[in-house]
Formats: C-alpha cells, structure tokens, sequence
C-alpha cells in the first residue's frame, strides 16, 4: 500500500471515530453511570462537540494500527508514548512533551485512552497504570519503562528529557523543592478538590448542597493560594515556565466550569494568559483535540456569549451553587 493510500485510508478512520467516540462529555468517572447525569444543566450540549475530536494518534513509520479502534496496547517502537484524555490532567503531559519537542526536537507519540469507554480500565492499561486513570507514558527507549500520576511523569520527563533545565530545575536546588511542593499542592489539593466541585456540581445524579459549597468552596480558597503566589511573580517557581506550572494549567483553564469565578484571581487570570501565549501549550492542549476544549475558559464565555439557552442555564447552575453556599453559611477565605 503506498503511503498516499493509508494516509488517506488513515484520515478517513478518523473522521468516522470522530464521529462515534466522544457522543458524552468527559470528566465522568465510569460510563455506566454517565447515562444517569443531568446533562442539561450545562452551559453546552454533551454531544455538541462530538465530531470535533481526534483519536488519531502520531504514528511512528511502519505501524499497521487500526485507527478507529479504542487503543489495545501500545503502538510505538521508540521514544515515549503517551496515553492519554482531553482532560486537565492528560493536558499536563502533552504541554511538556510539546515544550520538549520544540526545545529539543524530542518526538511523541501518543494515544486517546477514552475514559468514558473505560479503555483506561483494561488490563493491558492497568499493567502500565495501576490506578486505572489516565495520563500514563512508556519510554520504549529505556526499555518499555512506564510511569503514571502526572507529577511523576513530568518529573520523569524533566529529569531524563531536559538536560538544560528549560522547563525544571536541577534535583539539589532549592527551586527543585520548590517545584515539587507546588506540583504536591496541585495533586493533593487543587486537582482532587476542583475534580470533586465538577463531580457534585455538575454530574452527580443526586444534588447535594453541602458537598457542592464544600468543593466549590475549597477550590475557590485553593485559587486564593494561588493568586497570592503569582502576585509578585510571572511563573509559580524560579521566574520560567516550568513543570509547576504545566500541572496546573489544565485545570485553571476550565476553572468556570467548575463554578469559579476567575475575575476574583486576576493574577491567576494574567498567569494563564501568560501560559496561552506559548505555541507549544497550544499544541499540548490539542492531543487529543479540539483546542480549545469545549470546558475550557476560553469556549465556555464564547458559548455562553452566543447562545442564550445555555446562558440560562448557566445563570441557574451559578444560582444553584450560590444557594448551596448560603445554606450552610460559606463565606470565602484564603490566606
Ligand atoms: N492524580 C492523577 C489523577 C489522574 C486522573 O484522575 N485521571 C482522570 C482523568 S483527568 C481519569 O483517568 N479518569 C478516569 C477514571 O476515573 O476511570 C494524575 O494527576 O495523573
């Protein structure tokens, strides 16, 4: 088959799995019980942007892979693979292997885990990610070894990938310590909290008001923290765009759908505009498509902007989440 052919045979593939495989929106712990959440409070149509998502993948040379498939293994021979998600925290690894690309011309490739098919469950997903979520990465340079839970595999790539410390810092700085503390902050505090806020805010069958002003709330305390750091800096650490950053980026970038008002941490706000500017995030935010992410920021205040149904709506979830936090007294504070 010449490479002409497959690249067309390819190309139509991924038009048709574009077509079947994002029908529900993302974010949903297993697919069995999305049949059951009340999409129509959200300020779009889950299946508004189904045919705009890729599952294609960077394929290496000389690869015979099904493209309209979910993954079943891995597909690379060489360099690292990525499995991953349009979700904040896939988003995380391919900014980095996009910033290591165009500082190093390190290559990738990666794959569409979609988490709704619970692909991300299989064993074969599993023996390289035991906790059975998305992003994970194996560096078929270093003998197949993989890695899972974001902080790690960012580490893992800086510390192997970035000799020059372009976007880390050297294991005995201070800034090291400092990159990691923020990255901890991010896993145990910011990512789980607002994960749990879109969780109850949004999906859950049953409403319940005190864990939506409960996750809501420590969230929007989570981005006080933040904006108190970036007050007097451009970047969380060491004044360059690092790997601190990338693990937060993500979900500062659909912080509104989780029922943050983003106008209360301006320097939040001129942090991530800061962050958008670099191609290389841009390219990251795109694996594995659209970019921008229906969820993000950016395509939520255009919907809400267009359509006024889904402003409605949106005006009646912000009243919902208001009334949570009244019922049980919450009052914003951040140190
Ligand atoms: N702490 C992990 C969290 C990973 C995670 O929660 N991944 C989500 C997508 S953002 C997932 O795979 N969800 C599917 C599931 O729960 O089965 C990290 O930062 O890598």
């Amino acid at each position: 088959m010449s490479a002409n052919t497959l690249r067309s045979l390819l190309a139509r593939h991924i038009r048709v799995v574009s077509a079947r495989s994002y029908s529900q929106g993302f974010l949903v712990p297993h697919i069995k019980h999305f049949n059951n959440y009340n999409t129509t409070a959200l300020p779009y149509r889950a299946s508004s942007y189904s045919s705009s998502y890729s599952t294609s993948r960077t394929t290496p040379p000389n690869q015979d892979v099904d493209m309209a498939a979910e993954p079943t293994g891995l597909i690379a021979k060489s360099g690292i693979e990525l499995l991953t998600f349009g979700t904040p925290n896939g988003f995380k690894i391919s900014i980095l292997l996009e910033e290591l690309k165009a500082a190093y011309g390190k290559e990738y490739t990666w794959q569409s885990v979609n988490i709704m098919k619970n692909t991300q469950k299989e064993p074969w997903f599993t023996a390289l990610s035991p906790n059975g979520r998305i992003p994970a990465i194996v560096d078929h340079d270093r003998n197949k070894f993989a890695v899972f839970e974001g902080l790690a595999i960012l580490n893992y790539l800086a510390r192997h990938y970035d000799p020059e410390f372009k976007f880390s810092f050297p294991v005995d700085s201070d800034e090291y310590s400092e990159a990691e503390q923020w990255m901890a902050w991010q896993h145990g505090g910011l990512g789980p909290m607002q994960g749990q806020a879109n969780h109850f805010a949004r999906f859950a069958k049953e409403k319940l008001p005190y864990a939506v002003q409960r996750y809501v709330g420590e969230t929007e305390r989570l981005y006080g923290i933040l904006d108190a750091r970036l007050k007097t800096r451009d970047f969380v650490v060491g004044g360059k765009f690092s790997v601190a950053d990338m693990s937060l980026l993500g979900w500062v970038n659909m912080a509104t759908f989780s029922g943050v008002d983003m106008a209360m941490f301006p320097n939040v706000q001129k942090w991530l505009d800061r962050c958008l500017e670099r191609p290389a995030v841009q390219k990251g935010f795109a694996v594995p498509g659209p970019n921008p992410s229906p969820m993000s920021n950016a395509a939520l205040a255009k919907t809400l902007a267009e359509d006024p149904e889904k402003k409605k709506a949106a005006d009646e979830q912000k009243k919902f989440v208001d009334e949570c936090k009244e019922k049980y007294g919450y009052k914003y504070t951040s140190p």
